[in-house]
Order: C-alpha cells, then structure tokens, then sequence
C-alpha cells in the first residue's frame, strides 16, 4: 500500500514537504494537468507553455531521483478535468493508504484540499509549505496590536530572522534600506544584460503545439517562448543575473525604456514561484556577490527586501485578509476594462509598450505593472476585480497568493489601504522622469488639457477630485488635496471636463 502524493504547478521543488522523510519505494506521485488550472483565467500561452513544460520536466527529474511519477496530461482521453477527479481515479488505479500534500497556495485549491478527508476515505496529512520565510503563525501574530500593517517593519524581522545583510543585530551599512538610491532613470546602454534565452527541446515543442491548438484564442506569441523551464536552466539564469544585471539593479529598478523590456531586473519570478527556484538561496548568493564587493550595498539590500520583504508580505497580507479580499473595492470603481489591455493597441506609448512587452513575453517588470498599467487602471476607475483577472492572466509568474495583494491591494486601493499607506496614483510627470517614453508619444506630458494633453494628466486631478470623500484625511494625501484646493476653480472644472471626455471615448 503506497503513500500518495499529489504535486501541483507551483510545487516543482525536490524538497517540497510532502516529499520530506518519505519512502520513494512507498509513494506514488500524482501530477496533473487539469483544465480547472488551465481555465480560471485566460492564461496568456507562454505562462501555459511555461507551467506545463517545467511540470512535465520535473516529472522526469523526479522519476530521475527514484521517485514514482504518475503524470496525467491534458490531453489523456480519460482526464477528468480537476485535481480532485484526478485523485479520485489515480486512488483507483494505485493501492493507496494515505495521501499526503504540501498546503496550497491559494484560497480555491485550499478549499478543494480541504474537502478530501471527507471524499476520500484514507488519511489525508497536509503539510505547511516550507518554502517560505514566514510561517502564517508568525505572520498573524505580526499583525497583532498594530494599527497598520507596514512592510517595511515586517522586512526588519525577516532580515533579523534570516541574518540576511546583518552584523549582528544591526543592519549591514547602518541603515536597512536604500531605496533612496533606487529611483535613478536609465539612459540606452548597449551593455545592458539580456536574460538567457532557452530553446524550446522536443518536450517543449509538444506543450507548444498543443497550447497553440486548445487556447487559439489566448493573449500570447510562443514563438520567442525561451523560459527555462528545469532548475538546471533556472540557476542558469540566477547565475546570470548575479553576474551581469545585479550590480546595476538597485541603480534602475525604477527605471523604464522603449523596446528594453528586462532592463537589469531578474526575471527570476516564474521560477520562484513555481518552485524550480529557492529564493532563501537567491537571496543568500546575492548576499555572497556583496559580500565579495562584487555589486554595492543598494543592489543587494534592493533585491534582498523584495523577496523577503515584499514577497513574503505579500503572502502574509492574502492569507490573512482571507478569501473576501477579492471583493474589495474601497474606491468604488466600476469601468471596464478596456480592450487595448488585451491587444496594446493605443495611442498611449507608455501603455502600449508595457503591455506591447507583456503579449510578447508574459513579463513586465515592476514598474511597468504599478506605474502604467495599474496608475492608468487606478486613474481610470477600472473595476479591481477585473484588472485582478488581467494580471492573474497574463504574467508567467502570477499565482493568486502574490498577483492579488499586488493588484487589488498595491496597485489599486482597493483594500483601503490594508498593505499600503497611501495609492500610487501619479500624472505624467512622473512616467516623464522615470522613462522615455514620453520622447515617443503623441501626447504632450506638459499639456493638462487640450487634444495632444497626456491622458494621464487630466485623469490623475479628476481621481483626486472623484476619491476627495474617500482620501482627503490620509495624511500622506495632503500635499495632492492642497494643490487641488489651490488651483482656480476654472482649471479644476476643465480639467475635470477633459477627464470625462476622455473616459467617455474608452467605452
Ligand atoms: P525583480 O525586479 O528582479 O525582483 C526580484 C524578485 O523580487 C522577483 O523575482 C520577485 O520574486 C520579488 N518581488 C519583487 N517585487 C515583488 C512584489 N511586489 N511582490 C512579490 N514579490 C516581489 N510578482 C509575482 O511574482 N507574481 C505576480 O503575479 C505579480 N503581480 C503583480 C501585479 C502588480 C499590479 C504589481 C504592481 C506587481 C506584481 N508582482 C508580481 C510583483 C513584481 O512586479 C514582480 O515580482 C516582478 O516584476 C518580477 O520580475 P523579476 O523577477 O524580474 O523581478
Ligand atoms: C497555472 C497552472 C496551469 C495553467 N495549469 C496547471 C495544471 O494543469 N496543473 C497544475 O498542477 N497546475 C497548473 N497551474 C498551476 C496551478 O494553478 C497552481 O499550482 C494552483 O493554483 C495552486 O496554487
Ligand atoms: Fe504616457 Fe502621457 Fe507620456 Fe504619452 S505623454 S507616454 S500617455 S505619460
């Protein structure tokens, strides 16, 4: 009688805890592709091709390791579509005793793994997923006595718990962050790293093929598909950034250029979050290259706070506001998404070129997603959950646990200012500064008003005007609210004028 042991997606790490102290000569290991995974969202194809590749090789891999991998794919006659209709015939096919599962990673597939000590009739252990920093029990008790949930904080306790950038207990170079030096614009420079491109092998090129004829119709080009999609390729890449686009990350994390999708960033979230990645060991490597005065203080703390800091928070912040946070919408916004979210296609050069780069490559980087696609959402009043579903669709490293407190929570205040102190709501001047996209638009970032007026302009006065009932009282919010008193009423009414305009022609 076997131990059964079913693997999702985003558990494609060897030392998943479900496979800890087991006997491989006593397990079976069920991994599925379903098309309850491959249908809640329209997934852009390269996330598809990207999640069901690493599955399919991580199958092998752990075959490899001695392990018994039974491997269902999406096309088998017989697959019934969910992880726990699989089960339930791999349960008939093997005999098994007990089930035991690493905990998922989302509200929904919880909910399914909860319901199977009642469905099946053999033990069923679930295991906490190690593969984090935090633990939930810390993380509730985090957020206990405080009045606000602040990263930043959070962060200290995670550098301190990890001993990560730590001389003892003080923080390595006397202070704990330096995202001050973080905010500088870049300027085109040929020696700007590019990430690795991996070429899709025969077992790729079988996922492409049938991800091209089931989701004909999904947002996406598989033709410059080239994720890594083995560890091997993963700390291929790790070894990469480290070594060309590290020491320059802190620089120009903030940065953003036309036709430079990666910049120095990483592009390292698919495999994190997917498991062929260990970001303690990401992070302790990137630690190594400071240490050896490889890449300076505010490359290695940048990139070090954003994976035990913000990641790890992100986390906190969705398991504890619970399966409801998804219906937030403090800001009470309603439009609809428009459709050039799905095909690029405005006027917009900003717009255009971020999610331009996201069709293209299932990727845009952080800036990218706050301060283009979700001001522009934010400014507009798009409806929170709708543009939850877009970033949930489109990126290759979007699972529910850390796309939603991003989008709904970061990006469009929609939990009220749960995970942050104040929105990121910002006109042109600040896409202007951090960008050159403005050099190539047909708007004129200087202009409020008029036909060439960047849209951004007028939309960012009307959300402060339209949310003054919701905002006015946030202390970080007075400085907006005071330049918004102090314009002549003729200005506020033009502008708001032009706003309504604009949004009227959106649809
Ligand atoms: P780098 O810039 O190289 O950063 C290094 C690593 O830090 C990332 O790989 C990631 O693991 C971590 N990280 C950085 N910022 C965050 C953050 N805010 N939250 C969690 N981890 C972070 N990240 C996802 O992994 N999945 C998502 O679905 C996702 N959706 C987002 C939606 C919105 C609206 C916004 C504003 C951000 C979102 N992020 C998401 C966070 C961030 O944009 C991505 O982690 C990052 O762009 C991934 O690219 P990279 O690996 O090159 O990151
Ligand atoms: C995202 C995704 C997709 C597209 N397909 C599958 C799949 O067929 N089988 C699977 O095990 N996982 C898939 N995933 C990742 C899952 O959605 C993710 O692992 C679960 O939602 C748990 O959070
Ligand atoms: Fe974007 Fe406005 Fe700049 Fe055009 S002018 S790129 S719309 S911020």
């Amino acid at each position: 009688m076997a131990t059964f042991i079913p693997i999702f997606g985003d558990q494609l790490s060897h030392d998943l805890s479900s496979l800890a102290g087991q006997d491989k000569k006593a397990c079976v290991i069920l991994m599925a592709e379903v098309d309850e995974e491959t249908e809640y969202v329209p997934h852009h194809k390269s996330k598809m091709v990207y999640i069901l590749s690493a599955m399919r090789h991580h199958a092998e891999d752990l075959r490899r390791a001695g392990w018994t991998v039974d491997y269902v794919k999406l096309t088998d006659a017989e697959n019934s579509g969910s992880f726990t209709g699989e089960i339930a015939r791999a349960i008939e096919r093997h005999k098994v005793s007990a089930l035991c599962v690493t905990e998922a990673g989302e509200w929904r597939v919880k909910a399914m793994l909860d319901s199977w000590p009642d469905r099946f009739d053999i033990p069923v252990e679930i295991r906490p997923d190690d593969r984090f920093l935090c633990t939930h029990a810390e993380f509730e008790s985090w957020t206990k006595d405080r009045k606000q949930l602040r990263m930043e904080f959070f962060y200290r306790d995670m550098r301190r718990k990890s001993g990560l950038m730590m001389n003892g207990d003080k923080p390595e170079g006397g202070q704990w962050n330096f995202d001050a030096e973080n905010r500088k614009p870049a300027k085109r420079d040929l020696a700007m790293p590019k990430p690795l491109h991996f070429a899709p092998n025969a077992v790729t090129q079988d996922v492409i093929q049938m991800v091209e004829s089931r989701f004909a119709g999904n947002m996406g080009e598989t033709t410059k598909f080239g994720f890594a999609v083995t560890r091997e390729d993963a700390l291929r890449q790790q070894k990469h950034f480290l070594d060309h686009a590290l020491p320059s990350f802190g620089d120009y994390q903030d940065a953003m250029l036309t036709a430079e999708p990666f910049l120095w960033h990483s592009i390292l979230s698919p495999y994190i979050n997917s498991g062929l990645l260990d970001p303690l060991e990401l992070c302790r490597a990137v630690e190594v290259q400071y240490r050896a005065g490889k890449v300076p203080i505010n490359a290695a703390e940048g990139f070090i706070r954003q994976v035990i800091g913000w990641r790890e928070y992100v986390r906190g912040i969705y398991w504890h506001a619970g399966p409801e946070y998804v219906e937030s919408n403090a800001l009470a916004a309603t439009r609809p998404l428009p459709a050039f979210y799905w095909t690029g296609k405005t006027d917009m050069h900003c717009l255009s070129q971020a999610i331009g780069q996201t069709i293209a490559h299932s990727y845009a980087h952080h800036i990218q997603r706050l301060m283009i696609t979700g001001n522009f959402a934010l400014l507009a009043g798009l409806n929170p959950k709708e543009v939850h579903k877009w970033y949930l669709a489109v990126y290759a490293d979007a699972y529910e646990w850390v796309e939603l407190p991003n989008s709904l929570g970061m990006s469009q205040f929609a939990d009220g200012g749960m995970l942050a102190s104040k929105p990121y709501a910002a006109s042109g001047a600040y896409i202007n500064r951090m960008s050159d996209y403005c050099t190539h638009c047909r708007y004129d970032v200087k202009q409020r008003t008029g036909p060439k007026a960047c849209p951004f302009n007028a939309l960012y006065w009307e959300f402060i005007a339209r949310n003054e009932g919701k905002l006015r009282k946030n202390p970080r919010m007075a400085m907006p609210y005071k330049n918004w008193e102090r314009m002549a009423d003729a200005d506020k009414v033009a502008l708001r004028a032009h706003a309504q305009q604009f949004l009227e022609k959106l649809g």
